[in-house]
C-alpha cells in the first residue's frame, strides 16, 4: 500500500515539546496520511536519523530492518531550540529544519544527503510553548507552527521559505499535557489538538485558521509515558495513542471524535531512549518504535494491535541531540 507524502510533516514536530533530550519522545505523532491532488505518491517508509554533535546519521529503512549508518552532513547541524525532520519542500522527502534564535534554516534532503543551507526566515520565529512544522494547509508542505501563551501563529511554506506570520487562533490554545498538530480529521489538513488533564479537545484546520474547540474525549487521556496522535489504523485518520507503563493503548479517530479504549499490546512496551509511533513499514500503518540502550526494536501495526518484537538494529543507535522517524529518502 501506498500513502502520500504529507504525511510526514509532523514527525519533527514534537521535538520542540521537550527540549534538551526529548525530541524523541513525540517524534511518531503526526503520521497523516490523506490522499489530496499534487501530493507526490510514495511507498513512505520512515528511516531512522539521529543527530549527534559532529553530524547527522540516516540509517534507511527496508522494510524490515534499518540498513547501515550513512553521514547525511559533514558537519554539525541541530537548533539551539529544536531540529526537526520534516517536509517543507513537498517533494516527499522529509528536510532537516533547524530552529536557532535568529532564524529557522533548512537543509533539503536530495534522498542521499542533507544539501546546503537555507535561511527560510529573515529573523526569530519561535514560540514559548512549542515550535512545530506540520503540513495545515494541505498543500504537501509543511509549514511552520508556534505557539505562544496569547496565540498560534503560522508561516506558510511556499517551496522556498516561510512566508508572513498569520494568526490561526484569536486567543490562547496550548494543552498542559502536550500540544500537538496532526490530521485528526482525514483532509489531508494538520488539526490542533490540545491535552489538558480533563479531556483531549481539537481545533480543525479550514487552511486559513483554526476553528473552535471540539471535545474528542469525555474524560482524561494521556499516558504517563507518552501521548501521541498518530495514523495506526491507515485509514488517513491520526488516531489518539497513550502509552503507559503496563500498555500501549489506542482510540481510534473516527472523524469527530475518538473511539473507546483498545490494547494494542499486552504488556508494557516503551524504549527508555524514547518511543515513536512511525510507518516504517510503508503500508500506511504508523508502527511502535522503541528505542533502547542497546537496539532499536519494531512492533508493526496490522491495524488492530501491534505484533511481536522486531529487532530492527543489531546495535545501539540514537543520538545524543534527539532520534526521529521520518522518511527521508522519499521511498
Ligand atoms: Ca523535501
Ligand atoms: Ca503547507
Ligand atoms: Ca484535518
Ligand atoms: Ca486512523
Amino acid at each position: 500500500m501506498r500513502r502520500w507524502v504529507h504525511v510526514l510533516t509532523v514527525l519533527g514536530a514534537v521535538a520542540a515539546l521537550l527540549p534538551g533530550g526529548g525530541a524523541l519522545a513525540a517524534a511518531g505523532q503526526a503520521i497523516t496520511p490523506g490522499a489530496r491532488t499534487g501530493q507526490v505518491q510514495l511507498d513512505g517508509r520512515a528511516d531512522a536519523v539521529v543527530v549527534n554533535d559532529d553530524r547527522v546519521t540516516v540509517r534507511r529503512s527496508n522494510g524490515v530492518l534499518f540498513t547501515g549508518n550513512e553521514s547525511w552532513t559533514t558537519s554539525s547541524y541541530f537548533g539551539t531550540r529544536g531540529t526537526f525532520f520534516a517536509d517543507v519542500t513537498g517533494d516527499g522527502r522529509a528536510d532537516a529544519v533547524v530552529v536557532n534564535d535568529d532564524r529557522v534554516t533548512v537543509r533539503r534532503s536530495n534522498g542521499v544527503l542533507f544539501t546546503g543551507n537555507e535561511s527560510w526566515t529573515t529573523n526569530s520565529y519561535f514560540g514559548t510553548r512549542g515550535t512545530f512544522f506540520a503540513d495545515v494547509t494541505g498543500d504537501g508542505r509543511a509549514d511552520a507552527v508556534v505557539v505562544n501563551d496569547d496565540r498560534v501563529t503560522v508561516r506558510r511554506s511556499n517551496g522556498v521559505l516561510f512566508t508572513g506570520n498569520e494568526s490561526w487562533t484569536t486567543n490562547s490554545y496550548f494543552g498542559t499535557r502536550g500540544t500537538f498538530f496532526a490530521d485528526v480529521t482525514g483532509d489531508g489538513r494538520a488539526d490542533a489538538v490540545v491535552v489538558n488533564d480533563d479531556r483531549v479537545t481539537v481545533r480543525r484546520s479550514n487552511g486559513v485558521l483554526f476553528t473552535g474547540n471540539e471535545s474528542w474525549t469525555t474524560n482524561s487521556y494521556f499516558g504517563t509515558r507518552g501521548t501521541f496522535f498518530a495514523d495506526v489504523t491507515g485509514d488517513g485518520r491520526a488516531d489518539a495513542v497513550v502509552v503507559n507503563d503496563d500498555r500501549v493503548t489506542v482510540r481510534r479517530s473516527n472523524g469527530v471524535l475518538f473511539t473507546g479504549n483498545e490494547s494494542w499490546t499486552t504488556n508494557s512496551y516503551f524504549g527508555t531512549r524514547g518511543t515513536f509511533f512511525a510507518d516504517v513499514t510503508g503500508d500506511g500503518r504508523a508502527d511502535a518504535v522503541a528505542v533502547n540502550d542497546d537496539r532499536v526494536t519494531v512492533r508493526r501495526s496490522n491495524g488492530v494491535l501491534f505484533t511481536g518484537n522486531e529487532s530492527w538494529t543489531t546495535n545501539s543507535y540514537f543520538g545524543t541531540r534527539g532520534t526521529f522517524f521520518a522518511d527521508v529518502t522519499g521511498d
